[in-house]
């Protein structure tokens, strides 16, 4: 019996002895591990091969270069031992699977001062705004550009150019005078003569420029016009830079328009109308005029002007005997009388708001005279004494946009033709409205360029052009898209 149960025991000591001998384990080579059970050897995660010393072993698995990584598009993959590891490329955030653009516009000095940063996927620009010149980007400087310093870059022509930062003013008047279609140009102070053009219009040939006024909040100046064919006055539009009368409607002889400061325009008839003498509101679309007051006494001559200040509308009246009256516009007929018979200005021709309730008051003398609330007569400092002849009004030049687009606005559905003018745009490669790129363009010269309108939704957009230049030039907010 003992010998047997020794029997035994060398049996399984022959046993083991046989297992060690053919270990599956020992076959498996770096980065595998061994199932004893089933005598394999497998490669670690990261690794392929067989897993064995004698054959192909283990070896890393490149997951970058056979697209086995999960790195996001904007990520640069890095290939290790058994891994790999995902990190976002420059101008994306995130954990290199993730990757998100970096606004970099949202941080504060991201462009120079008076640029304006336009964020993009992975990266962003800076360009210098409108009137202003340089690269635009952090560290840089966006220079004003002296405007007055180059024909080209000014629109003022015989005005006077004064330069400011970013802008520039062209100081003058233009103006207008009733038995001729001319449009003046009148110095800002003196009212002398600097030049003038011939008004012209679709509708006729214009002999006579009654009165104009200015939107003020449109900035459109509406004028009465004579014009040959239309019967009465032609009421319309007056482009100041183009000298062109689009007529709206054709009206009763109105003298005198003035806008309040919603916009609400008034106008008077003169003495010589169908229905003389009477204050109306006027539709800016039609033309139509509806009563609201009907004024008595006073020959020739009749002119209206607001002071916004007071909310006071001022009459003037009269040849011979010329006078002023204030009334507020809910009581028409309760009139005051400020001034019963001026001794100094004839028939008044025109009348214009200058500010500290006082109003700049051109004569049938071609006189220039500043009256005040009072009633009180100066003549401004550095006026003439004989201005221009018989003008009925006046309007100062508006300032002027250094990189300005003409026009400023168009139909959603695109198509519209818009001229560019800036700096530096020889050899543009790109002009685009709000990021979409124009119809067509074309680059008339180094300052000027024409675009077709792309269709954009209802919205203001920055209009950007891309140049050989290392900065865009960009008009922000200046083109408005409409339905
Ligand atoms: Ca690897
Ligand atoms: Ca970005
Ligand atoms: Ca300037």
């Amino acid at each position: 019996m003992k010998k047997i149960l020794l029997g035994v025991i060398a049996l399984v000591a022959a046993g083991c002895g046989d297992s060690a001998a053919v270990d599956p384990c020992l076959e498996c080579g770096p980065n595998a591990t061994c199932d004893a059970a089933a005598a394999t050897c497998t490669c670690a995660p990261g690794y392929s091969g067989d897993g064995k010393k004698t054959g192909t072993g283990c070896t890393d698995v490149d997951e970058c270069a056979t697209n086995k990584d999960n790195c996001d598009t904007n990520a640069t993959c890095t290939n290790s031992p058994g891994s790999f590891s995902c990190a976002c490329t420059d101008g994306y955030m995130g954990n290199g699977v993730a990757c998100n653009d970096v606004d970099e516009c949202g941080a504060a000095g991201a462009c120079a001062d008076h640029a304006t940063c336009m964020n993009a996927a992975g990266t962003f620009s800076c360009a210098c705004d409108a009137g202003f010149t340089g690269a635009g980007t952090a560290g840089t400087t966006c220079a004003d550009v002296d405007e007055c310093a180059s024909a080209t870059l000014n629109t003022c022509g015989s005005f006077q150019c004064g330069n400011t930062e970013g802008a520039f003013d062209c100081n003058g008047l233009y103006a207008v005078e009733a038995f001729d279609g001319i449009l003046a140009r009148l110095d800002a102070k003196t009212h002398d003569l600097l030049d003038l053009v011939s008004v012209t219009s679709d509708a006729g040939e214009v002999t006579g420029i009654t009165t104009m006024v200015k939107h003020p909040v449109t900035g459109v100046i509406y004028a009465i016009a004579k014009v040959t064919g239309v019967t009465g006055r032609a009421f319309g539009t007056l482009n100041l830079d183009t000298a062109v009368f689009t007529m709206i409607s054709a009206v009763d002889r109105f003298s005198s328009l003035e806008f309040l400061p919603d916009g609400t325009l008034y106008g008077v008839t003169g003495a010589g109308a169908m229905v003389r003498k009477t204050m109306h509101t006027i539709d800016l679309t039609t033309g139509a005029a509806t009563v609201v007051a009907t004024f008595t006494g006073g020959a020739d001559g009749e002119h209206i002007c607001y002071d916004p200040d007071a909310a006071l509308m001022y009459r003037f009246s009269g040849n011979s005997t010329s006078v002023m009256e204030s009334f507020a516009l809910a009581t028409p007929d309760a009139r005051t009388v400020v001034v019963a018979d001026f001794t100094d200005i004839s028939e008044v021709f025109g009348c214009r708001y200058a500010g500290n309730h006082s109003f700049l008051v051109y004569d049938i003398a071609s006189q220039v005279r500043m009256v005040d609330a009072t009633g009180t007569v100066t003549t401004p400092t550095d006026a003439i004494a004989q201005m221009f002849q018989d003008v009925r009004a006046t309007v100062p030049a508006p300032m002027a946009a250094p990189h300005r687009l003409t026009p400023v606005s168009g139909t959603i559905a695109g198509g519209d033709t818009v001229t560019l003018h800036g700096i530096g745009l020889t050899g543009a490669t790109a002009v685009e409205f709000g990021g979409i790129a124009a119809a067509s363009f074309t680059v008339v010269s180094d300052t000027e360029i024409t675009a077709v309108t792309p269709a954009v939704v209802a919205s203001t957009v920055d209009v950007v052009v891309t140049t050989p230049l290392p900065f865009k030039a960009k008009w922000p907010a200046a083109f408005t898209f409409a339905p």
